[in-house]
């Protein structure tokens, strides 16, 4: 039996491309997702360090229970954690995705790829949720590959060097929002999502 849909689900995150790309994911399923901000404005959790992305999407979703399932009143919540994968990198930044970008950056991965042939990589997104009732988990990947060039203004973190496989050979970051939103990780994890609590289809 397909299950009522929610209207809102709010989105534990300080990452507004994040939240911009599930609330257009969700769009046609009428299901607004909303900043965890709105309702509470200051909720610390600690990620775990060097675990998988299903790991820390699951600690995280369990402390900001712990801090404010009170304050849901019924409604849905949603963490999300990701990185990029780059296979002859043996799956680094992966985990580490959010401080190697603030450090060595998108540069320093062009570099360390530098002279080698293997250019594949994938973006991983784990994403766990409260149903008002219990927690459960999803993924979705992207596979793609790294260009040496920099190219693109739009997106976040890794996009400028990342080509998806499902695309037209440009980066995330030379797509709109909408194209991005149309191959990415994050949807591919929010349609595992939807699967799992049999709505009908994104
Ligand atoms: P949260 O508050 O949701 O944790 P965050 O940006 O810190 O926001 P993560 O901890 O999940 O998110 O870190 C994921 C990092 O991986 C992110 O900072 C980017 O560097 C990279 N990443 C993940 N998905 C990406 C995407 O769609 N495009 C570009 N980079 C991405």
């Amino acid at each position: 039996m397909p299950r009522k849909i929610p209207e809102v689900i709010f989105f534990h995150t300080s990452n507004q491309h994040k939240l911009n790309e599930a609330s257009q994911a969700m769009s046609n399923l009428h299901i607004k997702i909303r900043s965890l901000k709105d309702i509470s404005s200051r909720i610390s959790v600690i990620e775990p360090q060097g675990e998988s992305c299903a790991h820390v999407a699951h600690s995280k979703i369990t402390q900001v229970l712990d801090l404010i399932e009170d304050k849901l009143n019924g409604n849905w919540l949603m963490v999300e954690d990701s990185g990029l994968f780059v296979n002859a990198l043996g799956g680094f930044p992966g985990v580490y995705s959010s401080y190697v970008h603030t450090t060595i950056g998108v540069k320093g991965i062009v570099k360390l790829l530098e002279g080698n042939g293997d250019k594949s990589a994938q973006y991983i997104s784990s994403i766990s949720f409260w149903d008002g009732k219990r927690i459960q988990s999803v993924e979705g990947y992207c596979k793609g590959r790294i260009s040496l060039e920099l190219k693109g203004d739009a997106g976040f973190g890794y996009d400028p060097i990342f080509i998806p496989e499902a695309g037209n050979g440009q980066t995330f970051s030379e797509m709109t929002l909408m194209e991005k939103t149309a191959l990415s990780h994050r949807t591919m994890a929010l349609k595992r999502m939807v699967e799992k609590l049999n709505f009908p289809s994104m």
